[in-house]
């Protein structure tokens, strides 16, 4: 594999919503660069980046694929290498698309020329801007029934501004969609029918002359706004010589003042080649911001700024995992700064460690190839790393940095699951650890009441999607049971008390005392514990002891067996034995305090709040709000898009488990949603009685009481 140089490698995302045609799109491109010898299809599981059998079997992106297209823009001989990063659309997946979008350069969005802008849409938009991307527009599916340049770009307009101008014109729309109008150029591509991308160039057809004249006007206007040079030459001739308009443009897109919008079909595989030249001449390359921002230390500290150049020292940031059952760990990367050679040895900054880098590999999908080098700004793999995990910055010793990692929100939806047999639970701690490596969104732990294996993610296909891995990769075989809230528990007031441990068995006694005092911390705090034994009430080596005993009782929850957090506890007093105090006497006396502490520290339940989003038509934007407030939701707003309506809203995620068919059978599958963890806040009074007196039941018929 050939080594490029940052100035001619591009990183873009493609990025949109589920079904948009990302992965077809991608596939044409990569078709079109000789990447493959046919063209992938999604519905036929040959594409190049939904390679995984889960993806192949559900038809859809589930993880980021990674490819490139080696491509010469036209007038050009240099090629070009374009990584492409497919990302998952849906919003249970869009986790994976947040975490690796942090390896792009540009977004590529795609908006489908029938629904116009969707909720995931609004999503990727907003990732990009959180990480300060250039991004374009592709009005995609031109060839759809009912498909809509006017409407789809009115929409776009709409939601993102004026900023987005289209490039590119179609020539004809649904069946007849034949090729575009290349607004820069000014010249016509139709594209020759039967897939194979090719298209034949000439003047643009006398039908749509006015049109792309005005077009043409409007996007010189638009570059030549933000640039006085340039108006100065527009006023003066009302147009701009193409060189400067070309340029002009270029750094309007990476100052993310217009979002080019463009146009194409990828499953006919028309407009891809127009799409593959206008990324190379127009999207930047990853030298083009200059330099990027790290930390001194791995939570922030002092900011330290790099270069991005190969003369730099080498730093890279591991964008995600991949869990190979066969070939083992796979850690995707991109260069910072700085050249990695092969077989090099680096330091993981985060972890303390050398990795070596025997194998360093460039992918088209499942598919690597060894490369002697990769130089800044260029994203590879490597196999068989031992510590290092998504979100790590590895690099050279001597000039340690920490890139900043994705904000993944914690999950919205939580199973118990249950191992079919004794062997699938032996083996199912160590398969989820694999496939948590690979996915920031799962959650995983061990219920400390009830014993149950929670599986926590962004939803409930998104967890059966781990469960179906669990059962191919690693063959344990589990059941997925119902959906369960993670409550927790808090208190309201303040408590000061004693826990007195005294036991006489024989010869050695056990004793221990301790005195509390235990006070509410706002939402989000955990659990605090202070230490303020003044004069040995208690000798040193036994705090600890207290701490455990606390931290454990408060782990087993109180009022209904959820963890109680939120809470202070200061230990202030207590009393020993020479002979009978112990580690255990003081845990024990731990406990009992904790105990004695929620009797009157007035304990509550706590449950998950969630933001949700939906995208509507508008016809049903009532019925969405009403049934919000049906599922206890507080609507925070409705905005109009287009034919379409955006409803925010915050809604218990008890009301929110079956969200996704419910929407589906409200709308007749025309309406979609996201849904993120936001807060905890108080359950209602008679909602968390329910749920006392349920717990209370399930503890009385679960598990006889001991003793
Ligand atoms: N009519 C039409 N269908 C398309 C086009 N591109 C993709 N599709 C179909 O739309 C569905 C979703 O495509 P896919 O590439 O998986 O979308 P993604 O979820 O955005 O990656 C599949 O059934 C594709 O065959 C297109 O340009 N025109
Ligand atoms: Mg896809």
């Amino acid at each position: 594999m050939k080594v490029y140089s940052g100035e001619n490698i591009r990183n873009v995302a493609i990025l949109g919503h589920g079904g948009t045609g990302k992965t077809s799109l991608t596939a044409a491109m990569l078709y079109l660069a000789g990447a493959t010898p046919r063209l992938g299809r999604v519905d036929d599981g040959s594409t190049v980046t939904d390679w995984d059998e889960e993806e192949i079997a559900r038809k859809i992106s589930i993880s980021t694929g990674l490819a490139y297209a080696e491509w010469a823009p036209r007038g050009r001989t240099e090629k070009i290498k374009v990584n492409l990063l497919d990302t998952p659309g849906y919003n249970i997946f869009i986790n994976e698309t947040k975490a690796t979008l942090l390896a792009a350069d540009a977004g590529l969005i795609l908006v489908d020329a029938v629904a116009g802008s969707e909720v995931v849409t609004e999503k990727v938009w907003d990732y990009c801007t959180e990480y300060d991307l250039p991004r374009a527009f592709m009005i995609h599916k031109m060839d759809r029934e009912l498909a809509g340049f006017e409407r789809a770009t009115e929409s776009i307009h709409q939601v993102y501004g004026r900023g987005a101008v289209a490039v590119q014109l179609p020539i004809g729309q649904e069946k007849n969609f034949k090729g575009l109008v290349n607004l820069i150029a000014m010249k016509a591509y139709t594209y020759v029918a039967g897939g194979e991308g090719k298209y034949t160039e000439s003047e643009i057809p006398a039908e749509l002359a006015e049109k792309a004249k005005d077009a043409h006007e409007k996007l010189v206007e638009m570059v030549a706004e933000g640039d006085d040079k340039l108006m100065e030459e527009f006023f003066d001739k009302g147009t701009l010589e193409a060189a400067r308009l070309q340029e002009g443009l270029r750094q309007a897109i990476a100052a993310k003042r217009i979002f080019p919008v463009l146009i194409a079909a990828g499953l006919p595989n028309i407009g891809a080649e127009n799409l593959l030249n206008f990324i190379c001449d127009f999207l930047p390359s990853p030298l083009a911001r200059g330099k990027i921002i790290g930390a001194a230390e791995p939570g922030g500290g002092e900011t330290v700024e790099r270069k991005i150049a190969d003369s730099e020292p080498l730093s890279i940031y591991v964008f995600k995992t991949l869990a190979d059952p066969f070939a083992g760990r796979i850690t995707y990367f991109k260069v910072m700064s700085g050249v990695l050679k092969n077989d090099a040895t680096l330091q993981n900054f985060n972890r303390n460690t050398a990795e070596r880098f025997q194998h360093v590999e460039v992918r088209q999908g499942k598919t690597p190839s060894a490369v002697a080098e990769l130089r800044a700004g260029d994203i590879g793999t490597v196999a068989k790393l031992k510590e290092t995990t998504t979100g790590d910055t590895l690099g050279d010793k001597a000039a340690p940095i920490f890139y900043k990692p994705a904000r993944i929100p914690e999950p919205s939806i939580s199973f118990a699951i249950e191992p079919k047999t004794r062997a699938d639970e032996d083996r199912l701690s160590q398969a989820l650890h694999r496939i948590l490596e690979e996915d920031l969104a799962l959650r995983y732990v061990r219920d400390a009441q009830t014993k149950e294996f929670l599986l926590a993610g962004s939803g409930q296909q998104h967890v059966e999607v781990a469960v179906a891995k669990l059962k191919k990769r690693y063959n344990v075989d589990v059941a997925l049971k119902a959906p369960k809230v993670p409550y927790r528990e808090t208190i309201r007031g303040k408590a000061d008390v004693e826990g007195r441990h005294k036991k006489q068995t024989g010869g050695h006694g056990q004793f221990g005392v301790c005195r509390i005092k235990v006070e509410p911390l706002p939402r989000g705090s955990g659990f605090e514990f202070v230490n303020d034994i003044f004069g040995g009430a208690i000798p040193r080596n036994w705090v600890p002891s207290v701490e455990r005993g606390i931290r454990e009782s408060a782990a087993r929850g109180y009022l209904a067996g959820y963890p109680v957090v939120d809470f202070r506890a200061i230990l202030y007093d207590g009393k020993y034995h020479d002979v009978d105090s112990s580690d255990i006497s003081f845990q024990i006396a731990g406990q009992l305090a904790f105990k004695a502490a929620m009797e009157t520290a007035k304990p509550a339940l706590l449950e998950p709040i969630m933001n949700v989003e939906v995208y509507v038509p508008e016809q049903y934007s009532g019925d969405i709000m009403g049934d919000m407030s049906s599922r206890r939701g507080r609507v925070s707003g409705m905005e109009s898009r287009g034919t379409n309506s955006l409803i925010k809203a915050q809604v218990p995620m008890a009301e929110m488990l079956t969200y996704a068919t419910d929407l589906t059978s409200m709308t007749q599958g025309r309406g979609s949603y996201t849904m993120e963890f936001s807060h905890y806040d108080f359950v209602p009074p008679e909602l968390a009685q329910k749920i006392i007196d349920h717990a209370k039941a399930a503890r009385a018929g679960a598990a006889p009481a001991e003793e």
